[in-house]
């Protein structure tokens, strides 16, 4: 249709206009790509996600899972991840086409839909899902409701907290059947990627102890190898390290249960673009950064997939 037609990535989208772009491209690309339903949100929207697997005969390949959109006023996470699907298909650099084939890839644009559509319709700064709470308050924090050493520290218990954990863990539909659902997939998966922003971090866990994870040796490799990688294109400047450490504790995080539960040994989470602290402007990235973030996070998460596959 005309609306998807014009897509592109000088705009911040609808949910509706990623989720028919999404669906041309299966009509675009037949034996590549299909669309996945990871579930499903409180206000019954679909957690709908790009499969892209190229046909070169290559067996037993393993997955790579992007979940972006968790925190729903962090628009440039669901805007990177279709810029780097739409890499995967469509790049004319011999190397990222090497890494597309190379693996199963899961890109889902929006974990958290309610919260986003609620962002274009109500409120700019929302952050949680929809579903209502005690106190008459409404949602809670997808990145806080997870099976993992749940709200253990880092997370509220008061539903009106922008950082409430749930009434108990997987409370919400979204949590609950995505991660049914990365329990399900037929590839072993080689890593998980989480895109939030903002504050220029690429993070590992834990979030819920300063206990270091057993692979930290590694996990310090190729943070270090993404993180140069990032600055590369336009100088642009990231830090950060095991989340406890360098943000904050926060326990019940994807990030932490994809390590954790699902045994995926490298399991990231960036902040984007920008740097500081404003809570006013860090969420409002103008939407002509959208294609430099998309760059320069497609560079790194190339050279950290690789520097992992090397170890
Ligand atoms: N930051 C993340 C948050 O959920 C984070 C930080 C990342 C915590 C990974 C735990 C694990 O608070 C933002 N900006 O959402
Ligand atoms: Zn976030």
């Amino acid at each position: 249709n005309r609306r998807s037609e014009v897509y592109s990535w000088m705009v911040y989208h609808e949910l509706n206009d990623t989720q028919h772009w999404m669906q041309n491209l299966v009509a675009k690309y037949p034996d590549i790509v299909t669309i996945f339903v990871a579930g499903q949100s409180y206000e019954g929207r679909k957690l709908m996600g790009l499969k892209i697997n190229h046909k070169d005969g290559r067996a037993d390949k393993q997955s790579i899972f992007l979940e972006a959109g968790m925190h729903a006023r962090e628009w440039i996470s669901p805007a990177t991840a279709t810029y780097f699907a739409n890499e995967l298909l469509t790049s004319q650099n011999a190397q990222i086409m090497g890494l597309a084939r190379s693996y199963v890839w899961y890109i889902l644009p929006h974990a958290n839909p309610d919260g986003y559509v609620y962002t274009h319709t109500t409120n700019r700064m929302w952050r949680k899902t929809r579903s209502p709470q005690d106190k008459n308050c409404f949602g809670t924090d997808p990145n806080r409701n997870w099976g993992f050493h749940w709200r253990e520290v880092g997370a509220s218990s008061d539903p009106c907290s922008e950082s409430y954990a749930g009434p108990k863990a997987f409370s919400e539909p979204e949590t609950q059947t995505l991660s049914q659902h990365l329990t399900s997939l037929p590839e072993p998966m080689f890593m998980y990627l989480s895109l939030h922003s903002f504050s220029q971090l690429l993070l590992y866990p834990f979030g819920y102890t300063s206990k270091l994870p057993e692979n930290h040796r590694q996990l310090e490799q190729v943070f270090n190898v993404a993180v140069g990688a990032m600055k590369r294109r336009y100088g642009t400047r990231y830090t950060g390290g095991n989340v406890y450490d360098a943000i904050y504790p926060a326990a019940g995080s994807s990030t932490d249960w994809a390590y954790g539960v699902l045994n995926v040994k490298y399991s990231y989470c960036y902040e984007l673009r920008p740097s500081g602290y404003s809570f006013w402007t860090g969420f409002r990235l103008p939407a002509s950064q959208i294609i430099p973030t998309g760059q320069e996070t497609t560079d790194s998460l190339m050279e950290m997939i690789k520097a992992a596959a090397a170890i």
